[in-house]
């Protein structure tokens, strides 16, 4: 089967909206709905796991999540393959597997190993070295024969470095041969993002993740040069409301049909999994009785 092609897909349509997702149902929701791409989200794989997003899960379980994933879903997967799971060595070989199995896309960003989350307070955020993290992304390309779409991404404004820094490692991870760069902000503003998108003059295209400075739209990214924009985690947000308001309603009243207005139908469900199919390889391949 040809590979999803990342690549492409931007070329004919100019802008990629990615969708969060953490399992097959979740990507074929967020690919029913019209996003051109599943983000593999590390925080949400995490998350689906009873577990914060801080390498505690390893790329073997990122990449079972990631494959789930892509198996129930024709439009391309990128993984959030965090720093890479250390070095460029372990960058190489994760870069190697993913694209085996047959993702699309990969992302690895340039926190040390083990990584915490962007949005978790404490500790001061500490990088490897842009030449460090250059030299991963390469490393992913030529492990990859430049097959897999690489995003080299930048916590550079995450940890606090000013944008000249943030310009000079996405430079030099686009010089090393990312495909995109992604330029991560937890301002609650897209100030930052604008004024790096303006210095930006390579033709590398840009990638943004705007969860915090959540009122700017894709389009308004889109005319800044963010040609991919990637909403993170938004749908297993709203899954957590909807199930705790559910539950909520459902243990007092101990009666299920409380919940009639506010759940979708068992049908809904059998459609979305494919129940139909099912029935019909029953009917096509199981004996029937004599
Ligand atoms: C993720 O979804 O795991 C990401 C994006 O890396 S964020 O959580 O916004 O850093
Ligand atoms: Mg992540």
């Amino acid at each position: 089967m040809e590979r999803k092609n990342i690549q492409r897909l931007l070329k004919e349509k100019g802008q990629l909206l990615a969708i969060g997702g953490h399992d097959g149902l979740s990507g074929r929701l967020g690919e029913r709905a019209g996003f051109d791409l599943i983000w593999a989200s590390g925080f949400e794989i995490s998350a689906s796991h009873g577990l914060p997003d801080a390498n505690i899960l390893d790329m073997s379980d990122q990449l079972a999540a990631s494959c789930q994933i892509d198996e129930a879903i024709s439009i391309p997967v990128i993984a959030d393959c965090d720093n890479g799971y250390g070095n460029a060595v372990n960058a190489a070989y994760t870069a190697k597997k993913f694209a085996k199995a047959g993702i699309a896309g990969i992302c690895i960003e340039d926190n040390i190993f083990p990584k915490r989350c962007s949005f978790y307070s404490g500790t001061r955020r500490e990088l490897v070295s842009g030449r460090e993290h250059a030299l991963k992304v390469k490393a992913c390309k030529d492990s990859t024969d430049g097959e897999l779409f690489v995003i080299a991404r930048t916590e550079a404004l995450i940890a606090g470095y000013s944008i000249e820094d943030a310009l000079d490692r996405a430079e030099a991870y686009s010089d090393a041969g990312a495909d995109a760069v992604l330029i991560h902000s937890k301002e609650k503003t897209p100030d930052q993002m604008i004024e790096f998108s303006r210095r930006w003059t390579r033709p590398t295209p840009l990638v943004a993740v705007p969860t915090t400075y959540d009122t700017i739209t894709a389009a308004e990214l889109g005319t800044l040069g963010y040609r991919i924009v990637i909403f993170a985690n938004h749908g297993l947000r709203a899954s957590i409301r909807a199930m705790e308001q559910a539950y909520a309603k459902l243990l007092p009243a101990g009666r299920a049909s409380v919940l009639r207005d506010q759940i979708v139908s068992l049908k809904d469900v059998f459609e979305l999994v494919g129940v139909a199919a099912l029935e019909e390889s029953e009917k096509k391949y199981l004996p029937t009785a004599m």
